[in-house]
């Protein structure tokens, strides 16, 4: 990790339906709060990654919204004058990751109208919200955990996930020299990554195409089309904000 603040762009993903514990929120309006370093990418967003075994609570906005993300990243957002009651965390529900699979939800920007929770075993409860936005085309973790619960339906079948839920495909949203308009997948197929458990091999995938995509690459999607993404990331971070799709956050 690197000195000082790390900031994340944290993207406010709609719950579309209260089931379960999120029945008794209604008629408030609920969100997954995903926690980014790429908002450029939302453009690609296929599902969003929690970690089936991680502690989540839902706490109240500053505008009476709720969102829901670890305690650890609502204590951060109560320093930090987003949450309702400041200084304070208050959780009105507390609530396993494996009870959200499955949950419909809408986000900003991407073309599927509907995305999935579906599990992640490497989402980290210390980083971040503990909530991942899931952009297979270009972050080989989201793709590598994405061909895991395709292949294996007994993963899908231990958390009640179906096959419609991971039928996305990855969205070409990025050209990067070389590694094309796709490039976590080609990426991850010249290495040979065939799942999530390819750690060490994950980390240097990860590594050439964080650094080529943000420095080399260029959006082939959006209104920012034919930008380089060095050029656009602030202003589309700034659009999300702005249009309450969005907010900052430090840690
Ligand atoms: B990134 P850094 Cl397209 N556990 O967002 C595991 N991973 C987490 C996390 C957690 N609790 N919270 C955030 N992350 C992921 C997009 C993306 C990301 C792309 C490419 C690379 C990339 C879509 N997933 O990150 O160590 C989130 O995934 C590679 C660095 O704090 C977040 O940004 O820099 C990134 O890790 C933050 O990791």
């Amino acid at each position: 990790e690197g000195v000082g603040p790390q900031e994340y762009t944290l993207i406010k993903m709609r719950v579309q339906e209260l089931h379960g514990k999120l029945a008794s929120l209604a008629p408030k309006v609920v969100f997954l709060i995903a926690a980014t370093m790429r908002p450029e990418t939302m453009y690609g967003q296929t599902n969003c990654w929690l970690g089936p075994d991680l502690n989540y609570i839902a706490v109240e906005a500053k505008n009476g919204d709720v969102y829901v993300c670890t305690k650890r990243a609502a204590r951060n957002m109560a320093y930090q004058g987003m949450l309702r009651v400041e200084n304070k965390v208050l959780p009105i529900v507390e609530i396993k990751g494996y009870e959200l699979m499955g949950t419909k939800l809408t986000a900003p920007l991407t073309s599927y109208k509907t995305i999935y929770t579906l599990p992640m075993m490497t989402v980290k409860e210390d980083k971040g919200t503990g909530v991942v936005t899931s952009v297979p085309s270009d972050a080989p973790d989201d793709f590598a955990a994405l061909i895991d619960l395709k292949n294996k339906p007994a993963l899908r079948e231990k958390y009640g996930i179906t096959e419609e839920m991971v039928n996305v495909e990855p969205v070409p949203i990025i050209d990067v020299p070389e590694f094309g308009t796709l490039s976590a997948p080609s990426v991850c197929q010249m290495m040979g990554i065939k799942s999530q458990n390819d750690k060490e091999k994950l980390v240097e995938a990860k590594e050439k195409v964080y650094l080529r995509g943000f420095y080399e690459g260029t959006l082939i999607i959006g209104e920012f089309k034919g930008k380089k993404v060095q050029e656009v990331k602030k202003a589309i971070q700034e659009k999300l904000v702005k249009a309450g799709e969005a907010e900052l956050y430090q840690e």
